[in-house]
């Protein structure tokens, strides 16, 4: 098939879910187009079968915020036709939905058919996507297209809590590349951030309040501090609250044990040397960076809540807490941190469940399956 994929180019997760699935099906022999405002971060090579078409917008005087919504559609409606796509896919709804669904219109007036497939990523539906400036076209748009996909069990559910949804919408999980992510020898990295042979706590995320990085600091601060365990605290990524992050690091006295690493990819090779992954979000619909470090063999401990008990089985690959229960992390990661033989056994069952629940060879047929799906249903009704 060929295949327009549009994405958020930026450190997220919906951008990298959507990267990787378009390079997996360029890899199954589909021509995958990506329209997007940059090329996506994850999308190094534009070669063989993939293409990115980059997003011009146009400033004019009039224009107060210039239409960015409006230049995609046209670039979809461009590639639609010479491209002769089969099929446009959208990630997160706002606004490619809405770009998508005004862009098969356009080319229907032509006469040429280009399903939509829209994936709903997290706070396009659990967030933003349900204020009154948004809510109706996100409505509108869900349902108005062909397909639509949401990458957990309870997104599926929280999309029909809070619109009115007419259509039906299909669980498709998020995925990861376990022949990639997987755990590698990185003894000398290990070696020159620990020294003294310390443990060692990761967080990965874009440090918007969501994300409870400052939680991290705080647990890892009592465990250094309280329990007098020898760990190192890595956090890579960065956003609004990284600097809120430092300074309450500074504050407990424990800056010392804490690296800010910044943007980092690839973040495989810094997942290799955690004991720890930590997600204290306080909302995620599925929670990739979890899914990353469980394929490296990584446990993790997170916030109960959302689609997270759909990835990490509380006290099988990780342990799962109350949210904003400090105490609950704390000792959830002391029990990681001090106990080697349950360490090990959590570190085995979530590499074993990355691979035989969410590896990509599992998941991106069911895209394919789908795109089938959806393209025999829109045919037979136009
Ligand atoms: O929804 C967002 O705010 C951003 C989005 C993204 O682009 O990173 O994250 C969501 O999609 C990811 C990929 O499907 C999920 O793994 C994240 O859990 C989800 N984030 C939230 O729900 C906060």
């Amino acid at each position: 098939m060929k295949i327009g994929i549009t994405c958020y180019p930026t450190y997220g997760g919906s951008g990298v879910v959507a990267t990787e699935l378009g390079k997996a099906l360029a890899n199954n022999g589909h021509e995958v187009h990506f329209i997007s405002s940059s090329i996506p971060f994850r999308l190094s090579h534009v070669t063989g079968n993939i293409f990115f078409h980059e997003v011009n917008v146009l400033s004019y005087p009039l224009f107060e915020y210039p239409p960015y919504t409006l230049s995609l559609t046209s670039k979809m409606v461009d590639i639609a036709k010479h491209a002769q796509l089969d099929l446009m896919h959208v990630h997160y709804a706002i606004p490619h939905a809405a770009s998508a669904v005004l862009a098969r219109q356009t080319l229907a007036a032509e006469g040429i058919h280009m399903p939509v497939v829209t994936t709903l990523h997290g706070t396009d539906i659990t967030l933003i996507g349900q204020d009154p400036s948004f809510a109706p076209v996100v409505t509108y748009s869900i349902n108005a297209s062909d397909g639509v996909t949401a990458v957990s069990d309870y997104l599926r559910r929280e999309t029909h809590e809070h619109f009115n949804i007419t259509t039906d919408i299909e669980v498709i999980p998020n995925f990861i590349d376990t022949d990639r992510f997987h755990r590698m020898d990185k003894e000398h990295f290990k070696q020159a951030l620990c020294p003294n042979g310390e443990k060692v706590m990761v967080h990965v995320s874009n440090f918007r309040p969501v994300k409870n990085a400052t939680q991290v600091v705080e647990v890892f601060a009592r465990l250094v501090k309280n329990d007098g365990l020898h760990v190192k605290l890595l956090l890579v990524g960065d956003g609004p609250d990284r600097s809120t992050a430092e300074r309450r690091a500074r504050d407990l006295g424990v800056y010392g044990d804490v690296r800010f690493l910044g943007k980092q990819d690839p973040v495989e090779e810094i997942l290799s040397i955690a004991d720890v992954f930590m997600m204290p979000s306080g909302s995620e619909t599925f929670g990739l960076a979890a899914l990353e470090a469980m394929a490296c063999g990584v446990p993790v401990v997170a916030s109960n809540i959302g689609g997270i008990p759909e990835l990490v089985r509380d006290g099988t690959d990780g342990f799962l807490n109350e949210l904003d229960d400090v105490d609950g992390l704390t000792a959830s990661a002391r029990k990681l941190l001090t106990d080697d033989a349950l360490h090990t056994t959590m570190a085995n069952a979530a590499r074993t469940r990355a691979e035989e629940t969410f590896d990509i060879s599992r998941i991106v047929p069911r895209y394919e399956a789908y795109y089938e799906t959806v393209r025999e249903r829109a045919l037979s009704k136009a």
